[in-house]
C-alpha cells in the first residue's frame, strides 16, 4: 500500500470508529500487540492514530518509571505518565506499567538521608514501599500489569544477581519487598519480572531459580517478562522456544515486553549498541529481519496459551532508543509500514 493510502486508511478507521485489518486484528485470537511509546507518540494526531489502528497494549517507555515520576523525596511529576494514561484511557487501550523497581532511572535519593548518609534498608524499604503503592495507585483503573522488578539478573559472573546499589544494601530481599508492596496497592494486577537477555541459558537458568526461589517462598510473581532485544545476525528462535517452555514451568503468563530486532550485531537492554554509527540497510539485512521477525512470530504463536502479550519498544524506527540506522522496528522513520510489517501480520 502507498504511503498516502497507508495514512489515510489509518485516520479512516479512526474517523469511522472501524479499523483496517491491523496487527492487533491479526493476533486477535492469539496474544496482545502493545507498544511502547513517548510523550509525541501519543500527542501528534498521525502517531496516535497509528497507536490505536495497530496495538491494544500500550507501555509508557519513559514517563512511569521512578525517576520520571518521583524525583525527590515527597515530589511526584505525573505529568508525562498521565499523559500518556490519558491517552489510554481516552482510547480504551489497556497499558502495561513499567516499571517500578530498576537500578536505572531510579530514585536515587532513597539510598540517602539529608545529609548525604547511606539509610538502613528498613528506611529504603519504607520508601520504596510509599512509591510503589503511590504509583500502582494512580493508575490501577488504566494499567493492568507491572514489570514489578527490572533486569535485577546479573549477564555473567559467579553471583547469578546484578550488583547494584539496590543488591548491595538489600540482597535479594528488595526484590521480594517490591512484589509483595505491589501486590498490597493493586491485588488485581498481574506482577512480572522483567529482563533482557532471558533467552540466553546461563541468564535464562538464573532467573529461573530466582523466580523458583521466590514463588516457593510465597512472593507473588504472577509472571516473567521477555524483553527481547534481539539482533538480525542471530538465528534465535531454538532458545526462545526452549526459554518460554522453561519458564512456563513456572508462571501461567509470559509477556514478551520490548520487542526489537537490530541491525547491529550487539543485543540486550544495556549494552553498547552504537547509535549513531550510520549503517547501510542492504537488502540483506531486510530480509534476515524479515525472517527474524516471521520466524520469531511463529514461535510466539504456538505458545499462545501462556505468551499473552507482545510489545514491540517502540512505536517507530524514528524512536527507537537504538537510533534510526538500526531499523529496528516493523514502522520505518517517516511510519510507514515495512515489507515485514505484512510478513508479521499476514501470517
Ligand atoms: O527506551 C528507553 C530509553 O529511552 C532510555 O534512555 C533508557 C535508559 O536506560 O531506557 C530505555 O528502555 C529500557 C527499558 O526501560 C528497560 N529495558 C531496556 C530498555 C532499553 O534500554
Amino acid at each position: 500500500m502507498g504511503k498516502r493510502l497507508f495514512l489515510a486508511a489509518i485516520l479512516m478507521g479512526c474517523i469511522m470508529g472501524m479499523e483496517a485489518k491491523s496487527l492487533k486484528k491479526a493476533y486477535r485470537k492469539y496474544f496482545d500487540i502493545g507498544v511502547a511509546v513517548n510523550l509525541r507518540n501519543v500527542t501528534d494526531e498521525m502517531q496516535g492514530a497509528l497507536v490505536c489502528q495497530e496495538f491494544n497494549s500500550v507501555t509508557a517507555e519513559n514517563a512511569m518509571k521512578p525517576a520520571s515520576t518521583h524525583p525527590r523525596e515527597g515530589v511526584y511529576t505525573w505529568e508525562g505518565a498521565d499523559r500518556i494514561a490519558n491517552f489510554c484511557r481516552q482510547n480504551n487501550i489497556k497499558m502495561r506499567g513499567h516499571c517500578l523497581v530498576w537500578h536505572n532511572q531510579f530514585c536515587n535519593w532513597m539510598f540517602t538521608d539529608n545529609e548525604g548518609n547511606p539509610v538502613s534498608k528498613e528506611v529504603f524499604y519504607e520508601r520504596m514501599r510509599e512509591h510503589i503503592h503511590a504509583v500502582v495507585n494512580r493508575y490501577k483503573d488504566v494499567v493492568y500489569c507491572w514489570d514489578v522488578v527490572n533486569e535485577a539478573i546479573a549477564d555473567g559472573g559467579p553471583n547469578p544477581y546484578r550488583n547494584s546499589r539496590l543488591y548491595k544494601l538489600c540482597g535479594d530481599e528488595f526484590i521480594a519487598k517490591a512484589f509483595q508492596f505491589a501486590r498490597e496497592a493493586d491485588p488485581k494486577a498481574l506482577l512480572f519480572y522483567n529482563d533482557y537477555n532471558a533467552i540466553i541459558p546461563h541468564k535464562r537458568d538464573n532467573i529461573y531459580n530466582m523466580v523458583k526461589k521466590m514463588k516457593e517462598a510465597g512472593v507473588p510473581i504472577d509472571g516473567i517478562g521477555m524483553q527481547g532485544h534481539y539482533n538480525v545476525h542471530w538465528d534465535n528462535l531454538k532458545e526462545v522456544d526452549e526459554a518460554i517452555r522453561k519458564y512456563s514451568e513456572l508462571v501461567d503468563v509470559i509477556h514478551i515486553t520490548e520487542l526489537d530486532i537490530r541491525a547491529n550485531k550487539d543485543m540486550g537492554g544495556n549494552l553498547d549498541f552504537k547509535k549513531k554509527a550510520e549503517q547501510a540497510i542492504t537488502d540483506e539485512i531486510k530480509q534476515k529481519q524479515e525472517e527474524r521477525y516471521v520466524g520469531l512470530f511463529r514461535v510466539l504463536r504456538k505458545h499462545k496459551k501462556v505468551v499473552k502479550s507482545v510489545t514491540f519498544w517502540n512505536l517507530s524506527d524514528r524512536d527507537s532508543w537504538l537510533g534510526t540506522h538500526n531499523y529496528p522496528l516493523l514502522f520505518d522513520k517517516e511510519y510507514q509500514p515495512k515489507e515485514a510489517y505484512y510478513k508479521v501480520k499476514d501470517f
